[in-house]
């Protein structure tokens, strides 16, 4: 990655490479990655991280999607999501996830709000998983102001992730120092119910949540800088329990931030890093991708993270 190509020059729409590796993107610079298994095919939802010299802040404006009908041959769309199509935010694509329900996509992001201080989440909707998407709901779905009770930062909304349960319940889970989640009605657009804090141990941000068999899976960012840790429960409702680390400091970024999928019959752990460059990492991260593998009694085994 040559300055850049790197990190400002937006990809041309549909361009088709084959990963060499880790970090698997190497001409822009990508966090935050959120996956989909869709009609064969792997596709990754990441915010662009443009941070010019000198770099110390998150410069987010858009998020970017990337489809794979193997992990290895990738091609980039055109970035179908920018932070300001949500009319009510300010800017600031942070993290996010896609998940399919009825032939509809729904993209649950992080953004700033433009009139109430803080993070908030929002939700755009497409009939594809490349889009076009638009704001389902024209505001917000979740906004500081609902939650200040229970930290007194402005952003604790941040991070969304999004579950469907085999009773076809659907849940959020999001947060930053303090974790929470809610129901979602079946329209996907509206919560269905309280907000409800979850306590988990050493917990920073970036939730996600999976299912196998019987076991739910709560894999989470924890401490700073981050590792990612996961908790097991037998209900979507905890108690949670801790299970310990699954990766450690992604290379010289504070912050980590994993998906988790089953593709073809095996498990992929995709994350975040700042392999790629030294400096400012931080906030210029790349994405890469590593085999996830379970132990007999459901726990998963340390993620070795690798540059294959
Ligand atoms: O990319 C901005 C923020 O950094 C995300 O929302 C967090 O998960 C962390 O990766």
């Amino acid at each position: 990655l040559t300055a850049a190509a790197g990190a400002s020059a937006a990809a041309p729409a549909d361009t088709t490479f084959v990963a060499k590796g880790n970090p698997f993107v190497n001409y822009k610079y990508l966090g935050d990655p959120a996956a989909l298994v869709h009609d064969g095919k792997v596709y990754i939802y990441a915010g662009h991280d443009e941070c010019p010299a000198p770099h110390y802040y998150y410069d987010m404006k858009e998020w970017c999607v990337l489809s794979s009908p193997d992990l290895v041959t990738w091609t980039e769309h055109p970035a179908p999501l920018r932070a300001k199509d949500f009319k009510w935010a300010k800017g600031d694509a942070w993290a996010s996830q896609v998940i399919e329900r009825d032939g509809k996509f729904y993209w649950y992001v992080t953004v700033e709000h433009a009139t109430i201080p803080g993070k908030s989440i929002g939700v755009a909707v497409a009939d594809s998983p490349l889009g076009p998407f638009v704001d389902a709901r024209g505001s917000a779905l979740v906004t500081n102001d609902m939650t200040t009770e229970y930290t007194s930062i402005g952003w604790d909304d941040i991070d969304p992730t999004v579950f469907i349960d085999d009773d076809g319940q659907a849940y959020i889970f999001w947060g930053n120092t303090q974790c929470y989640y809610a129901k979602l009605k079946p329209n996907m657009i509206e919560l269905d119910g309280p907000i409800i804090p979850i306590n988990l141990l050493r917990y920073t941000e970036a939730p996600w949540i999976h299912k196998r068999g019987d076991w739910y899976y709560l894999s989470y960012a924890s401490e700073f800088p981050e590792k990612i840790c996961y908790a097991m429960s037998r209900s979507i409702n905890g108690p949670w329990e801790p299970k310990g680390i699954l990766n450690e400091i992604a290379g010289n970024s504070n912050t980590n931030h994993q998906a988790i999928i089953e593709f073809n019959g095996d498990w992929y752990f995709i994350y975040h890093n700042g392999a790629i460059n030294n400096d400012g990492c931080s906030y210029r991260r790349s994405l890469c991708i590593d085999r996830l593998y379970y132990n007999l009694d459901g726990t998963i085994k340390r993620i070795a993270m690798t540059t294959e």
